[in-house]
């Protein structure tokens, strides 16, 4: 893991400005070159930089330390991309020690403070800065635990493959996590080529989804490309979310304009081969960013009161004029939501959605509690 050093950046002097392959596939962080010293300086704004950023890493400038932003994440080592190119680093021990969990540690989309350089040894990543946004789900297994899937995302695009039937349960989850992300959701129904019902298609999501801009996509006819690219904005973050196979790293490959990542046929029933194994950034060259990341197994939800409010604000405004204020909109007198189901006004399934996302997150209170007394023992152990 040679930290990238100067002059393996100038080599590249002649390839486009910004992000692009090489025979690898491996993309670079370059930006304009600035004055004559053959430097590439890429411009923090581009990779999303602000106000925000800047002021909780005051205390680090002063120290002498650079901000850089991941952009993927290999065993134990971070690719951030910086001011003067890409680098390799890794966490320092204090920074891994003072984790409570892995959320603690850098995902994809933070910035990160850096000590070292190409100039000194290695690079260290000495801090995670506060994170706008994160998308964050339980970690497969056993143990709860966060995992931040991408931090500091401006929009989540949803993907659904028009090949199958809509899984209302699944967008419901995915939009409860994103509105709890702090990101907007888009949904994405993907390969419109493949579907002859398409408009009756987006009428469904678009039930699901009241308020969330619904798009219907295909990279082989070219449908729907540009009003989805009317999500991008230089310095704005955007990740792709969905199972695998439904076509997450063939919109990346088409944005970027190069076959940057791997993708490939479903299988016969359907299903994808999960293609991509981790989760990368990509500059885009119109400006904007875009995240890939694997088709997810097991998407188990890690908080989501607040985003389960917005992805079921049609059951929560119906709630208001429930008789009880805590109405759980099951066998209550004057529920107002079941009324709205049998007078046919919102749809059963709606109701049944809603009520499946209670019982998960009531579960989930539960393990968050059992988790929270068993550190409390752990440190108990420990001071004693
Ligand atoms: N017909 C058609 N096929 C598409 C479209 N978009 C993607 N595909 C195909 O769908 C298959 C899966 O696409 P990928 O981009 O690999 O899917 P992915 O979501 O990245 O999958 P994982 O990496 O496994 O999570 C590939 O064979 C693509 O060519 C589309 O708009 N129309
Ligand atoms: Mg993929
Ligand atoms: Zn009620």
């Amino acid at each position: 893991m040679a930290p990238q050093g100067r002059s393996a950046r100038q080599a590249g002097g002649s390839r486009p400005k910004i992000a692009c392959a090489d025979p690898g596939g491996r993309p670079h962080w370059r930006g304009r070159r600035s004055g004559t010293g053959g430097t590439f300086t890429l411009e923090l704004k581009t990779l999303g930089w602000g106000p925000f950023f800047a002021s909780s890493f005051e205390p680090y400038a002063r120290e002498g330390h650079r901000p850089g932003r991941v952009t993927a994440v290999h065993r134990g080592a971070y690719v951030v991309a910086t001011e003067d190119g890409e680098v390799t680093a890794e966490v320092t021990g204090r920074l891994r020690h003072q984790a409570a969990g892995p959320a603690d540690l850098p995902a994809v989309g933070d910035w990160v403070c850096l000590h070292g350089g190409p100039d000194f040894g290695r690079t260290a990543i000495v801090a995670v800065l506060p994170r706008r946004s994160a998308f964050s789900r339980h970690q497969a297994g056993k143990v709860t635990r966060e995992q931040v899937v991408a931090a500091n995302v401006d929009v989540v695009f949803l993907l659904s493959s028009l090949t199958g039937d809509l899984k209302p349960r699944w967008l419901e989850r995915y939009l409860t996590m994103a509105w709890e992300s702090g990101a907007t959701p888009v949904v994405v129904l993907t390969k419109a080529d493949l579907s002859d019902a398409v408009d009756e298609q987006v009428v469904e999501a678009a039930n699901v989804a009241p308020g969330v801009d619904v798009h219907a996509v295909s990279v082989v006819t070219g449908q729907g490309l540009d009003e989805l690219a009317g999500h991008f904005e230089p310095g704005r973050t955007a990740a792709l979310l969905g199972s695998s196979g439904v076509g997450k790293s063939t919109l990346v490959n088409h944005f970027l304009g190069r076959e940057a990542l791997a993708t490939a046929a479903v299988s016969a029933d359907g299903r994808g081969r999960h293609v991509t194994t981790h989760r990368e950034l990509f500059l885009l060259p119109g400006g904007g960013m875009l995240v890939d990341t694997p088709g997810m197994r097991e998407l188990q939800l890690w908080s989501a009161d607040d985003g389960a409010r917005e992805a079921f604000d049609d059951v929560a405004s119906l709630a208001a004029g429930c008789r009880f204020s805590d109405c759980r909109h099951q066998a209550e007198p004057g529920c107002a939501v079941r009324r709205a189901v049998e007078d046919g006004e919102l749809p059963a399934d709606r109701l049944a959605g809603w009520h499946k996302l209670q019982r998960e997150l009531r579960a989930l209170e539960v393990r968050h509690d059992q988790r929270a007394r068993a550190e409390q023992r752990r440190r108990r152990r420990v001071v004693n």
